[in-house]
């Protein structure tokens, strides 16, 4: 066994032991798999965990559910990033999808997540998923006017998924987005990584006319602490709510009493949202 540590900041980090499973050098980065005592196996990149088989379903639900419940009916869906597959997953629940667009850029992250973590790949041969091994930046160039909902499953804003976080982009995403749709970010940790967090919220704002950020708890990310902004230019996302449609979903984490709080922040994550 080992001890791995991903480093948060300079100085502080989450040290976990853990089997080396696989490490696969692909063209975009190193993708490490370790089966760890307490999360299960674990999916690191870069040195960055992205997702384990104890505590995904947290992230997968809060980044899916909310997006796909501010829309009437949502029928075609994009997700960019999300290799793992946790996300087509969650969006594949809700019976009026008829197309998952699933635009990964390195091929060799799906390929691992369907070997090491069945239960969170589960889904990406389901006959309504597509998958694209593609730049999302450039694939939104193609598809303009198209989707009701495009998901940003990214990893952190460094290296390649840095353009993912900025005005431009966003700018993209809406332009893909059919008039009543809504696009939904995993926007980082607001205690630990405030600089990410302000960033991500000042682009969302300059682009769409609507917006709200909530909030979960991942173990594994960064401090725990972990938001998630949706947006939209027509669907009043903060007030726009189907409770009636929570206990359709089969969850562990969303649930209706979450949901009919979703946007309530501390403090001084609002008092970060209002300068932003
Ligand atoms: N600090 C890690 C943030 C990773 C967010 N994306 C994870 C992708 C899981 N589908």
């Amino acid at each position: 066994m080992i001890w791995f540590t991903e480093y948060w900041t300079e100085n502080v980090g989450l040290t976990v032991k853990a089997n080396e499973v696989k490490r696969i050098k692909s063209k975009y980065q190193e993708i490490l798999i370790l089966e760890t005592p307490e999360f299960g196996r674990m999916l690191v990149l870069d040195g960055l965990i992205q997702t384990t088989e104890r505590d995904e379903f947290i992230y997968h639900e809060m980044l899916v559910h909310p997006a796909m419940l501010a829309h009437p009916d949502p029928k075609r869906v994009l997700i960019i990033g999300g290799g793992d597959g946790g996300s087509v997953r969650e969006a594949l629940k809700h019976p009026s999808v008829e197309e998952v667009h699933l635009c990964e850029i390195d091929e060799e992250v799906i390929i691992a997540s369907e070997k090491y973590f069945p239960s969170i790949a589960g889904k990406l041969r389901d006959p309504k998923v597509k998958i694209f091994i593609a730049d999302g930046n450039a694939f939104l160039e193609e598809k303009k006017d198209y989707y009701d909902i495009i998901i940003l499953d990214s990893s952190d804003p460094v290296g390649a998924s840095e353009v993912l976080f900025t005005k431009e982009f966003y700018s993209k995403v809406k332009a893909s987005l059919r008039k009543d749709g809504v696009m939904v970010a995993q926007t980082e940790s607001p205690m630990i990584q405030e600089e990410y967090f302000k960033k991500a919220i000042s682009e969302i704002r300059k682009v769409f006319r609507n917006f709200g950020v909530y909030l979960a708890f991942i173990p594994t990310y960064p401090s725990g602490m972990w938001s998630f902004t949706i947006a939209s230019e027509y669907i009043d996302v903060i007030n726009t709510k189907r409770m009636e449609k929570v206990k359709e979903l089969k969850t562990k984490y969303f649930c209706d009493s979450i949901y009919a709080c979703l946007f309530t922040v501390p403090k001084f994550v609002e008092d970060i949202i209002k300068k932003s």
